[in-house]
């Protein structure tokens, strides 16, 4: 088994919604296992501002699964809310699964770049996953989660009161 963590990310269509709903297909799944969930949070775009603002959260899984495996059941569960890819790049979608960490692992294949390329500036993804993850989380290649986020202001993040219930 390893730990993974899953960056989670709305700005079409209720994203509150579209959130909590890919949270509950993730503790569904067969391949996984949904360990811990952050707050939701919300923040203005990163990139072009002719969006909406985004709702965030970062998921901790246990899984058995290769990195490309657990891919394709993240972009099953994104197509099942409707996202359209190839669409404009940094452009709003209805819900983004991005594989953050996986393990210790550092991989550059298929189109997938692990740690996350975004994982270690966005502030809306490193509050997030240091609510359910240690500040000594190593973050291979990058030190500890601590030490990124003492360069990571947070902006204008803020947390929502949605909660999202694990059974
Ligand atoms: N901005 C925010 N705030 N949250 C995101 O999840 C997000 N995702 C993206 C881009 C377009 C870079 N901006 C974002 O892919």
């Amino acid at each position: 088994m390893v730990i993974t963590y899953i960056g989670l990310g709305s700005n079409l269509q209720n994203p509150v919604k579209q959130i909590i709903q890919a949270i509950s297909e993730l503790s569904q799944s067969d391949e996984l296992t949904l360990q811990k969930v952050s707050s939701l949070y919300r923040s203005p775009p990163m990139g072009p501002e002719n969006q909406p603002d985004y709702v965030n959260a970062v998921a901790e899984i246990a899984t058995s699964q290769s990195p490309q495996e657990l891919l394709s059941v993240l972009q099953a569960i994104e197509q099942g809310h409707g996202r359209v890819r190839g669409d404009q790049k940094w452009g709003a979608r209805t819900l983004d699964l991005d594989i953050l960490l996986f393990g210790d692992k550092i991989t550059k294949s298929d189109g997938l770049i692990i740690p996350h390329y975004g994982l270690y500036e966005r502030a809306f993804v490193l509050y997030p996953l240091r609510e359910i993850a240690s500040g000594s989380l190593n973050i291979p290649g990058h030190g500890t989660l601590a030490q990124l986020l003492e360069n990571c202001d947070k902006g204008s993040l803020e947390v929502l009161p949605d909660r999202v219930e694990l059974k």
